[in-house]
């Protein structure tokens, strides 16, 4: 067992990242068995969950004529338009049914309101408006995360990231994550996680 001051950090490993889902990962399902294995190594859990409302600015269908995977300009910056994924209450949103719930201690979703996207289990993407978890962390002395999942470019990257400028020890195991490698943005987010000071593992 870890020491009591680490925490395993599970992003989003739901139906619509795993292959035939809405915005599959490639071998998204792959890295299950990994990550079922290290949660009996850790003696804190969080599961986190994308969880979207149908009209979510984030979706292309929500923007006329807009592709999937095109760019738009949000009032917080860039933004990714996505196919519609992870829709509160689908299937698609459902943990995939391989993966272990039963050790989480915390189930956090994000990404819920309409107006704002939400990489990073800390804070949405305007980097200011909080999703709680860092509080949660804090108050069970909680100092040093590991963070495993879907996806490893978007937001296990920025999970990470948020993490290190919290003050976290944040180490990210590739092994047991996958990305969506999007023109580039598999290195271009392990060049960062590496600049903010993210461990990568694996
Ligand atoms: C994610 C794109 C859109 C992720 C979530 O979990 O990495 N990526 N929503
Ligand atoms: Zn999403």
């Amino acid at each position: 067992m870890r020491n009591p001051t680490e925490a395993l950090i599970v992003i989003d490993v739901q139906n619509d990242f795993c292959p035939g889902g809405a915005l599959a990962v490639q071998g998204g399902d792959q890295i299950i068995p990994a990550i079922n294995a290290l949660m009996d190594d850790f003696p804190c859990v969080v599961l986190t969950q994308d969880w979207h409302p149908k009209d979510h600015a984030s979706f292309a269908a929500n923007h006329k004529g807009a592709e999937p995977f095109s760019v738009t300009e949000m009032p917080y910056g860039m933004q990714v338009l996505w196919p519609t994924h992870c829709v509160i209450g689908s299937k698609g949103a459902d943990f995939h049914k391989d993966l272990r719930s039963d050790p989480a201690h915390l189930v956090i979703r994000k990404g819920f309101r309409p107006q704002i996207d939400s990489y990073s289990a800390f804070f949405e993407n305007d980097r200011t408006t909080p999703t709680g978890l860092e509080g949660y962390l804090r108050a069970r002395g909680i100092t040093t995360l590991t963070f495993v999942g879907l996806a490893t470019d978007y937001c296990v990257a920025y999970s990470a990231m948020d993490a290190v400028r919290l003050g976290f020890d944040a180490v990210v195991l590739r092994s047991a994550s996958r990305a969506i490698d999007l023109n580039g943005s598999l290195i271009e987010a392990e060049t960062a996680m590496i600049d903010a000071g993210v461990v990568l593992e694996g």
